[in-house]
């Protein structure tokens, strides 16, 4: 099998390629990676010195890609499948990145920025950061709410990368900022979205990892 994914199955970023990979039934070898451990935060800081996941091996093309969209923007020209993740027309395609853009830098990486402060010891939080993390957060929601009016997916019509980025970070920050009952675009959205079979089947890998997730206090 030509690709590996170095990936961790709770990991919201991972989740996007995942849903990618499913979408379009490409076939794959799962390497997880535990970054606690220290050999294989090693072997995997050799394979990509920023360290982060997912990243994408593909030995027949002899490419390593990583970040999320760019591996999804990958597998979209070298592996397609009958769900196409970016649309052909120019324009179309530009909605989808900065759609996909705005969900990554104004709900995931705010999530994740709470998430982490939760990991850290108690004297070492930041809770004016966390503060301003749910405020953008807020703000997003708000965004997209109205954004989704039309639906029945991110950009329209069609599902594409946008709806990839989309799920993981309205499922997690969902739970660190509840969208609550006056977004009601974005709630059914979300709710739209768990049940696709490339989003199920990527829960209910992750499920046996859900008690890792660190609550809050
Ligand atoms: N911009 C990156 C973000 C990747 C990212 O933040 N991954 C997290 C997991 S969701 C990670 O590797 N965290 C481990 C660490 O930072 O040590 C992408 O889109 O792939």
């Amino acid at each position: 099998m030509s690709l590996t994914l170095h990936f961790h199955p709770l990991s919201s970023f991972c989740w996007k390629v995942l849903i990618a990979l499913y979408e379009n039934g490409v076939p794959f070898t799962p390497n997880p990676v535990d970054l606690g451990n220290p050999a294989e935060r090693e072997a995997f800081l050799k394979l990509w010195p920023i360290g982060k996941f997912p990243v994408l091996v593909d030995a027949e093309r002899r490419e390593t890609v990583p970040e999320s969209s760019i591996i999804i923007e990958y597998l979209d020209r070298h592996y397609a499948g009958p769900t196409p993740l970016i649309p052909t027309d120019p324009d179309r395609a530009l909605r989808t990145r900065l759609c996909d853009r705005l969900y990554d830098l104004y709900v995931h990486m705010p999530m994740q920025q709470i998430v982490g402060d939760r990991l850290r010891p108690h004297d070492k939080r930041d809770p004016l950061g966390v503060e301003a993390a749910r405020g953008r957060i807020r703000s997003a929601y708000t965004m997209f709410d109205q954004r989704m009016a039309t639906g029945p997916y991110a950009t329209g019509e069609a599902f594409t990368l946008a709806d990839c980025s989309a799920l993981p970070a309205l499922f997690y920050a969902n739970r660190v900022e509840p969208i609550g009952t006056d977004r009601p675009n974005i709630t059914s959205y979300l709710e739209r979205l768990k049940v696709r079979p490339s989003v199920m089947r990527v829960l209910r890998e992750a499920e046996p990892y859900f008690g890792m997730f660190p609550e809050e206090g």
